[in-house]
């Protein structure tokens, strides 16, 4: 559970960013079934989590602003013998007022009750869509926002509610760092088990078997993205995800991974080879590619663009192509590399305002990845080596410094 003083400072930057006379409107998750009377596993809507450190479902919070006033409520499920016998006791209100910090908390059915005490004349609401399908065009959510507008007229204009909560999740605080830190370690572990017992013969859902054992012993019972793991050929694919083929001796095998601790996330990508040894052209692409890693990541500090950093990595990667004769212009890379270098990382593995493109500056604590690859089809190796990177006051910090990344200490662990 996060400290109650870091929940409560999460929303008061929020109201601080919010319009006087505003009122922000965001609800938990919605289950995802996944057949008759089944579901996946909950995960609470990240926003959400981030300004509650609420896991249940069926809950919504309020956050008002008035000229002179500011007022937190939540409203929650509250307990039945029903509920108890089939899905487990639900938390009582105190407890709820405890573990949130939040001092107004009502049963989910009162909402819009309790909601029209708080609505103004030509009100502003935020109403957050962050996490869904915005393409449908009346999913649940927009239903929700119709049925809110028909109760009360009085909102006159309606806002994105990634609008003000986005500017505040991008930057990290310390309970936040430190849930990414262990995130991190976990799959640390994973990808070194994954490492120490991968043979040619294996299927790749065995590796991920063996990476994955290791989540569910510390209590991550699903990685924060399926797993890839991509041997030979298929390492060039960039999300490949079936996992369902041969290693072949001599292949590589290429592991993009990531726990979830608290909700946060890892995204790893690590690279080994198979028969325990790189063969001498795997070598020379691989150091190529880790060094340009190293240079990228050097780049990253407090004002850096992310643009340019993108940029660079291209650049760096087309330069090197050119010099083993894979390409013979600059402009030619794409073929060999076609994503970009990384993306913000934290509650969502790609987090808010995540890519190169739409992030104009590095700021201290961002967390972010960088994740520059060679993929060479014809030659069936595909390369990607990711960590992932605080800003610093004057500079980085590598937060997976600590997972096998040269030819050696990679060799050290799978031999
Ligand atoms: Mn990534």
């Amino acid at each position: 559970m996060f400290p109650v003083s870091s929940l409560k400072n999460r929303r008061k930057k929020v109201l601080k960013e919010m319009d006087v006379n505003s009122i922000l409107f965001i609800e938990s998750a919605f289950p995802k079934e996944k057949n008759t009377d089944n579901n996946y596993i909950f995960r609470q809507d990240s926003s959400f989590y981030y300004l509650t450190g609420f896991s249940a479902e069926n809950s919504a919070l309020l956050l008002v602003k008035k000229q002179n006033e500011t007022k937190e409520i939540l409203f929650v499920e509250e307990n039945s013998p029903y509920l108890e016998l089939w899905l487990g006791k639900r938390k009582s209100f105190d407890e709820v007022k405890i573990e949130t910090g939040i001092e107004e908390v009502h049963s989910i059915k009162e909402l819009y009750q309790h909601m029209g005490i708080y609505v103004n004349d030509r009100m502003l609401l935020y109403f957050d869509f962050s996490n869904r399908q915005v393409s449908s065009f009346l999913d649940y959510q927009h239903y929700r926002l119709i049925r809110i507008r028909e109760h009360y007229p009085q909102i006159t204009s309606v806002q994105q509610g990634s609008k003000v909560i986005y500017p505040i999740r991008m930057i990290k605080d310390e309970q936040e760092i430190k849930a990414i830190r262990r995130a991190i370690e976990i799959t640390r572990d994973g990808i070194i088990n994954a490492m120490k017992r991968v043979k040619p013969g294996m299927y790749e859902y065995e590796v991920q078997a063996d990476l994955e054992y290791m989540f569910l012993k510390n209590n991550v019972k699903v990685p924060a993205f399926p797993s890839i793991i991509a041997s030979g050929v298929n390492a060039a694919t960039l999300h490949y995800s079936e996992n369902n083929c041969k290693i072949e001796k001599d292949s590589l095998v290429l592991t993009d991974v990531g726990a979830e601790y608290m909700n946060y996330s890892a995204d790893i990508t690590r690279v080994f080879p198979a028969s325990k040894k790189f063969t001498k052209k795997q070598e020379s692409l691989y150091n190529a590619l880790l060094d340009i890693q190293l240079k990228v990541i050097d780049m990253i500090k407090p004002g850096a663009c992310f643009k340019d950093v993108n940029d660079k990595a291209c650049s760096l990667i087309a330069k090197a192509l050119i010099k083993m004769k894979y390409i013979k212009e600059e402009s030619d890379v794409k073929k060999h590399y076609a994503h970009s270098i990384g993306h913000m990382l934290g509650l969502d593995t790609h987090d808010v305002n995540t890519y190169p493109r739409t992030l104009p500056e590095l700021k201290e604590n961002m967390v972010l990845t960088i994740e520059p690859g060679i993929y060479i089809k014809e030659e069936s190796i595909g390369l990607r080596i990711e960590d992932d990177i605080l800003v610093t006051k004057s500079g980085c910090k590598n937060l997976s410094y600590d997972i096998p990344k040269t030819i050696k200490d990679i060799e050290r662990t799978v031999a």
